[in-house]
């Protein structure tokens, strides 16, 4: 028998750069509940699901108590009475209450947390972990963790352009062995940095942000903390990257190291990359709506690499769709506040899988201590995971949901380099 959604209870919290957000709770008649929390990002995508945000004097405008009355006076009393398992009708349901494609009526942060809410109540009221209750028996990978242990672009204040540059530990033969060599060229990394004088201060997502003069010398630096380490490059721990390229377009074009680039030398300079760097893994090398220059960098690159659309895709099916047949790139993001429900993620991740397509399942810049993207990864078999440094607990707090699925679950093995097959 399915349970029944009894009451749903939207609160105004904080997120970790200390910007307003909601908390959801689903109350079930079986006296069980769920509770959901949304995160939000700074390097959005124009095509990204809308974030309402109350535009009062309060929190510079960042308020969301409009959200949260939207959720307790228009979605609680419709989905009031429903099965709680129910959870793609009851997003078709939050998905026509706002009317909007991109959610901007009633906002996608609260379709979101409730849709989320509502799938995290199913699992409890059926006594079952997230991820079984989402993948059922067919889930059965840890995903390869990719660390974003240098902040650059919107995300720090230093003169690095490149937003995210990320430890890729696939050599590992365990989750828990793969966040042992993650941590311990983190902690590396940080002596290195502070034997050249340099700042060990951490940005948004937990990464260093130094002050060094260009991309090249964070893969230098990055190259020799893995050895520091103990560990091989490439072989151990490999290195991925996200450009996110909106960040760098100006109207003349992008901007590079401070020079004017089209799209065809930023494919030069990822061609370089790989070629001198164990970089496997590029991430928004170009902007959202140069769909050209995607296909360009996909038809040169896309045999070599991992190229991963975030604010190309957005996690919408619909984007997805018209990437595939543009052959645009060969790997999406996703993240479930850019289109603002789980069934549309778990379509967006079918879908991209059924094309042979990787899924890495991706946190936000602004976080919570929700870790659902944990199981999500694991439910889906997506094998990677980006959720951060191993530092701030809104990110350490995902892998720590990963480390105890891996040593509670036996029938799990990890994804390693199988994740990057092509
Ligand atoms: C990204 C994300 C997460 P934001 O660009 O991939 O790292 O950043 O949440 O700011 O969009
Ligand atoms: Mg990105």
């Amino acid at each position: 028998m399915s349970d029944v959604i009894s009451g749903i209870h939207a609160y105004e919290i904080l997120d970790s750069r200390g910007n307003p957000t909601l908390a959801i709770r689903v109350d079930l008649q079986s006296g069980q509940c769920g509770w959901a929390r949304v995160p939000s990002g700074a390097s959005t995508g124009a095509h990204e699901a809308v974030e309402l945000r109350d535009g009062e004097t309060r929190y510079q405008g960042k308020g969301v108590r409009t959200a949260c009355r939207n959720v307790n006076e228009i979605m609680a009393p419709t989905l009031v009475g429903m099965r709680v398992q129910d959870q793609a009708q009851i997003d078709q349901l939050l998905r026509d209450l706002d009317g909007d494609p991109q959610k901007a009526r009633l906002g996608a942060n609260a379709c979101l947390g409730v849709s989320l809410g509502v799938l995290n109540a199913a699992a409890n009221s059926l006594h079952i972990p997230l991820y079984r209750y989402i993948g059922g028996t067919n889930s059965r990978l840890l995903p390869v963790p990719l660390l974003n242990v240098v902040n650059g672009g919107v995300h720090a204040d230093n003169n690095v352009d490149i937003q995210e540059f990320m430890l890729v530990p696939a050599g590992a033969s365990s989750f828990a062995e793969a966040m042992r060599m993650a941590v311990e060229t983190y902690h590396a990394l940080k002596s290195l940095l502070q034997a050249r004088g340099l700042r060990t201060a951490v940005g948004d997502e937990g990464g260093f942000a130094p002050d060094l003069d260009n991309d090249r010398e964070v893969l230098d630096f990055l190259v020799r903390a893995i050895e520091k380490a103990g560990l091989v490059p490439g072989q151990d721990v490999a290195l991925a990257i996200d450009v996110a390229a909106n960040e760098i377009r100006t109207p003349e074009g992008y901007r590079l190291q401070g020079k004017p680039q089209t799209s065809d030398d930023l494919i030069d300079f990822y061609q370089e990359v790989l070629h001198n760097y164990p970089v496997i893994s590029i991430e928004d090398g170009l902007a959202e709506d140069d769909w050209e220059g995607w296909s360009r960098l996909q038809e040169r690159l896309g045999s070599q690499t991992q190229l991963i659309g975030d604010d190309l895709f957005v996690t919408n099916p619909e984007r997805i769709r018209q990437g595939m047949e543009q052959n645009s790139a060969n790997a999406v993001l996703i993240k479930l506040n850019q289109i603002g429900t789980v069934s549309e993620t778990l379509e967006a991740i079918a879908m991209s899988q059924a094309h042979g397509w990787h899924t890495i399942v991706s946190h936000r810049s602004g976080e919570t201590e929700d870790t659902a993207i944990a199981d999500l990864s694991v439910a889906m078999n997506t094998g990677q995971i980006k959720t951060g440094a191993p530092a701030r607990s809104e990110r350490v707090a995902k892998y720590n949901r990963l480390l105890i699925i891996e040593a509670d679950d036996a029938q799990l093995q990890y994804a390693g380099w199988g994740a990057f097959r092509r």
